[in-house]
């Protein structure tokens, strides 16, 4: 009698074991527990095996039962789990919504690319910067009142005995020296394209911007390349049809120096709302000041040089058909602006 509730015990397990529904399982279930299920059919009987046995048949009977009833509802648990996870594979899958790059990460590429194609070289040197760099080298000592324009951040560290403090780069071109110490003899034909930073924000400042800062030093070079390459520059990155010109101004680290500016679009140059009398303000320019190319110990009796600094986002502003009215928006998270670029 043992041996036979020991086998039917091992058997329902491996049955149980063995459904994938929960019709299967309740089938078992009867077959055990049913009214003439084999366990209650046994139990029944357990009147008439001998009183010496009885106990311990009972027992074991009692025994089985519990196991039997565990193990169902454990399956029957698993079955439901299992049809919940369950999915069909067929169903077509939704698809992730696609990304762009950055609207300035686009404005810096073709940027690159313009000047890249004409044999300008990229650079890049540091954000955070020695004062040295960023003013002294340019011609612009500590008590110089035009570095007040530049409203730099300054970084709370120990002074450098040659470089001075520690700044967070207001513009581009804190790499000049940087690339002609970097190059040693020229020729240099630098791109420097990278993040500055300063204390000011309205709708045409922005306190994290990106400067692209062309250099040039070779032997006669002159305004008439500075100018050529302006050109050069507004035509493939504006359209055809666009002009530069020079308006004199005042940069330390130039001389003569310039600000440029670039007809207008919109009015083809006779004057409009956006623009100066036909004129936008793209950024400096200048050829290079002789202290500066002695800081980089480039003899200006041999060598002369031209420089242009300008912000990419208001370079990318001025692009035909932008519209892009406020610099602040440029960086704003809000998706309704940035997928329409
Ligand atoms: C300069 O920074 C000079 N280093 C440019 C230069 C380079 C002159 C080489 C001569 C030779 P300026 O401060 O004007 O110049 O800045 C140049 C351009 O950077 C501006 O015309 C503007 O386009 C951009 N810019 C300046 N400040 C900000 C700002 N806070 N937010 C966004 N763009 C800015």
């Amino acid at each position: 009698m043992k041996e036979t509730l020991i086998n039917l015990k091992n058997q329902a397990i491996a049955q149980i074991g063995d459904t994938s529904t929960q019709e299967e399982l309740e089938t078992i279930r009867q077959e055990m527990f049913g009214r003439s299920g084999k366990i209650t059919k046994i139990t029944r009987e357990l009147k008439n095996v001998n009183k010496e046995e009885r106990k311990e048949i009972g027992i074991l009977l009692n025994d089985i039962k519990n196991t039997l009833q565990n193990v169902i509802s454990t399956k029957s648990n698993n079955l439901k789990n299992s049809t919940r996870t369950w999915f069909d594979v067929t169903i077509p899958g939704k698809k992730p919504k696609i990304g762009h790059l950055h609207l300035v990460t686009q404005a810096i590429d073709e940027i690159s690319k313009t000047f890249e194609n004409v044999g300008f070289v990229r650079a890049r040197y540091p954000e955070v910067e020695w004062d040295w760099f960023a003013f002294e080298s340019l011609n612009m000592p500590s008590d110089h009142a035009a570095r007040d324009e530049w409203e730099t951040f300054f970084v709370d560290t120990p002074k450098h005995p040659k470089f001075g403090s520690m700044v967070l780069t207001p513009h581009t071109s804190s790499g000049q020296v940087r690339e002609m110490m970097r190059v040693g003899s020229p020729p240099i034909r630098m791109i420097n394209i990278a993040k500055c930073y300063r204390r000011q924000i309205d709708v045409s400042h922005y306190p994290m911007f990106h400067q692209f800062e062309g250099l040039v030093i070779d032997k006669g070079i002159s305004i008439v390349n500075l100018k050529g390459t302006l050109d050069y520059f507004a035509k493939n990155f504006f359209g055809e049809n666009r002009k530069t010109r020079l308006r004199p101004y005042n940069f330390q680290f130039t001389e003569p120096s310039f600000e440029v500016d670039i007809s207008c679009d919109i009015c083809s140059g006779n004057g409009c709302k956006l623009c100066k009398e036909g004129w936008l303000e793209l950024g400096g320019a200048g050829m290079v000041h002789p202290d500066v190319l002695k800081a980089g110990k480039i003899d200006p009796k041999v060598y002369t040089g031209f420089a242009f600094g300008w912000g990419v986002e208001r370079t990318f502003m001025m692009k035909a058909g932008l519209n892009i009215p406020d610099i602040r928006l440029m960086y704003s998270s809000d998706l309704r602006i940035l997928t329409q670029y």
